[in-house]
């Protein structure tokens, strides 16, 4: 497979590379992409050195795959260039999510709905993904009539300059800041940007993005999306009401038997996910397992996911796998 990697010298573009690598995904040629500045300079894939190439040039070598991760607006411009020579686009910004003639990709969950026609993928969010990859097998068992979720979003969700205002308030130095306020020692409900509704736009991926990847609008969804200085993944408090009434250990088995999830769930240990511990990992872990007394059919849980991982690049090469296992590219 000849892959192109749009964005390549980003955060997620980077860990795009590396799970490229690790899970030994055939790239036959690799064609690294990223902004004029960084053309010509080059990027490193299995021990080889490979040059950055410009928009213009990757479009011209047709590549079967184009990976992107250089935000909404570049993706709307530029990945109808590559669909329009054959290439597939699996596209990591929210520029197209939404559309209604786009698929929106978990693949444990809805890949099946591929065809060869589909030329620009959409990847979900990040905080989206590790939701829905713990709320789909419970909805298929029980029926979920309505889902409260909180965020305690990682600063690498932002960006690199997040991660910069952090080190420098760590050190206490001035320099640019990637939010409104100080993130060391603080927690900051706004994720993305407000929308005339009063919530972020990240707060209405989760509600949007959650609807369609689970096929089914009649799901219930409110959210919230709060920034903390940490950096390993996001994690999410999720309430769930069910239609049907349900046990506790069933719920845990289920989730334990669904592939790309960990359940870390044992009090007697203190064993629970942390985003400390699923830095770097691919899987989505969820604990803290538990019947919301307050209300009938209805329980509460934790997730934790890299949100660099599972949340974006992971998923991202997921989708390109199952086009190859599926013969769609
Ligand atoms: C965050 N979820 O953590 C965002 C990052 O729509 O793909 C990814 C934004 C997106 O702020």
């Amino acid at each position: 497979m000849k892959i192109a990697v749009v964005g390549a010298t980003g955060m997620v573009g980077e860990i795009m590379l590396k799970v490229l690598a690790e899970r030994n995904f055939p790239v036959t040629e690799l064609i690294p992409v990223a902004s004029e500045k960084s053309v010509g300079k080059e990027v490193e894939f299995k021990g080889k050195k490979y040059t950055i190439k410009s928009m213009e040039e990757a479009v011209m070598m047709k590549p079967d795959i184009a990976l992107f991760s250089a935000g909404g607006s570049i993706s709307l411009e530029c990945a109808p260039k590559f669909a329009e020579v054959g290439t597939t686009v699996i596209d990591n910004s929210s520029a197209w999510r939404m559309d209604p003639t786009k698929k929106l990709i978990v693949p444990e969950i809805n890949a099946d709905s591929l065809t060869k026609e589909d030329k620009i993928i959409a990847n979900p969010n990040c905080s989206t993904i590790q939701l829905v990859m713990a709320l789909s097998p419970l909805h298929k068992k029980y029926g979920i009539k309505r889902v409260v979720v909180s965020t305690y979003q990682s600063i690498t969700g932002t960006g690199v300059k997040a991660v910069k205002q952090l080190e420098n308030e760590y050190k206490d130095v001035k320099g640019d800041m990637a939010y409104n306020y100080p993130i060391h020692r603080n927690a900051i409900p706004h994720c993305d940007v407000f929308e005339d509704n009063g919530y972020t736009k990240e707060e209405m991926k989760l509600v949007k993005e959650t609807k369609k990847i689970l096929r089914d609008d009649t799901v219930l969804v409110t959210a919230t999306a709060v920034r903390i200085p940490v950096v390993g993944g996001h994690s999410e408090t999720v309430n769930i009401e069910f239609e049907k009434d349900f046990d506790l250990g069933d719920i845990r088995q289920i989730l334990h038997e669904t592939p790309g999830i960990t359940v870390q769930d044992n009090t007697d240990t203190n064993t629970y996910p942390m985003p400390l511990y699923a830095e770097g990992k691919d899987d989505v872990f969820v604990g803290r397992i538990r019947r919301d007394e307050s209300q009938k059919n209805t329980m509460n849980m934790w997730i934790v996911a890299d949100n660099l991982r599972k949340g974006a690049a992971t998923n991202t090469v997921q989708i390109a796998e199952y086009l190859v296992a599926n013969k769609l590219v």
